[in-house]
């Protein structure tokens, strides 16, 4: 009896021993993942009082050129496109402005839960390319992923503190339903399938968010007075923070510039929550 005893606690102790960091960590953190981006007690609702940040994201120095992708690897993707594609990594615009810069409120919004839109975010693939490049959206919102193109896509974002996902979409498949639980920067989308595919998710928990386009501007909306700091992301160049405040009913404005000659500097979203969760991730 008492060897049994010493058998099955000793076979108790290996267990736990083998189940080590991961084991440990993985029960810890449970309960943050099953609350990350979902709303604790009441959802804010606009008081009436709210205001407009704006600003723009300019572009100093020379733009690095790029050559035209080859896409010769699949001719489906070579047939869609009559004039060379270059990638969209640094693309800057006629008036000087950065193009796919991720601006978000980084700060300020503390103790505010906001409701998870119904709505999903799309990401197409359409000539092979992802559409769009950047792309913004809450935790627990759906993403929503559809093909333009007869030709097999493999959906393969790689996040660092959300939980990864491959899959397969071949022509004319159904649209892909996922979705992010935690707030994160700079999601890299890769498809398996055509190496030079590559689009940005960026993950937040809340709506105030914005991207620029063919004017480098942003506009974000509905935001309640307060102060803030209103972040730049940017793929290549990295992030850049500005303090605004915001009065009732009032706008402010955060300019932001990037060079290439600037050091990089990672945002907050990513480097925050890889250092809280420690060794073991969630995937
Ligand atoms: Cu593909």
């Amino acid at each position: 009896m008492r060897e049994t005893r010493g058998a099955i606690f000793a076979t108790a102790l290996v267990l736990a021993m083998a189940a080590g960091c991961g084991g440990s960590r993985d029960t810890a953190k449970a309960p943050a993942e099953e609350t990350a981006g979902a709303p604790e007690g009441a959802v804010w609702k606009p008081a009436g009082d709210e205001g407009t940040v704006t600003g723009k994201v300019s572009f100093k120095g020379t733009a690095p050129k790029y050559r035209a992708i080859s896409m010769d690897a699949d001719t489906v993707c070579a047939a869609k496109h009559k004039s060379p594609v270059h990638p969209e990594t640094v693309v800057v615009n006629g008036n000087g402005s950065l193009r796919n810069v991720f601006v978000y409120v980084k700060s300020g919004l503390e103790g505010k839960n906001f409701a998870v839109p119904d709505q999903p975010v799309e990401l197409d693939q359409e000539g092979c390319i992802y559409k769009p490049h950047v792309l913004g959206m809450q935790a627990r919102q759906n993403i929503k992923v559809v093909t333009s193109d007869d030709t097999t896509h493999n959906i393969h974002p790689l996040p660092k503190v959300n939980r990864e996902w491959n899959v397969s979409q071949p022509p004319g498949a159904d649209p892909i339903i996922r979705s992010f639980t935690r707030p994160e920067a700079t999601i890299p989308v890769k498809c398996n399938q055509h190496p030079w595919m590559r689009a940005y998710i960026h993950v937040v928990s809340h709506p105030f968010y914005a991207v620029t386009g063919e004017d480098g501007t942003f506009k974000l909306e509905g935001l309640p007075p307060g102060d803030y700091e209103i972040e730049a992301v940017h793929e290549e160049y990295g992030a850049s923070t500005q303090k605004v405040s915001l009065a009732a009913k009032g706008t402010a404005s955060a300019d932001f510039s990037f060079s290439p000659t600037q050091a990089r500097r990672p945002s907050s979203l990513i480097t925050l929550p890889a250092l809280v969760l420690g060794c073991c991730g969630d995937r």
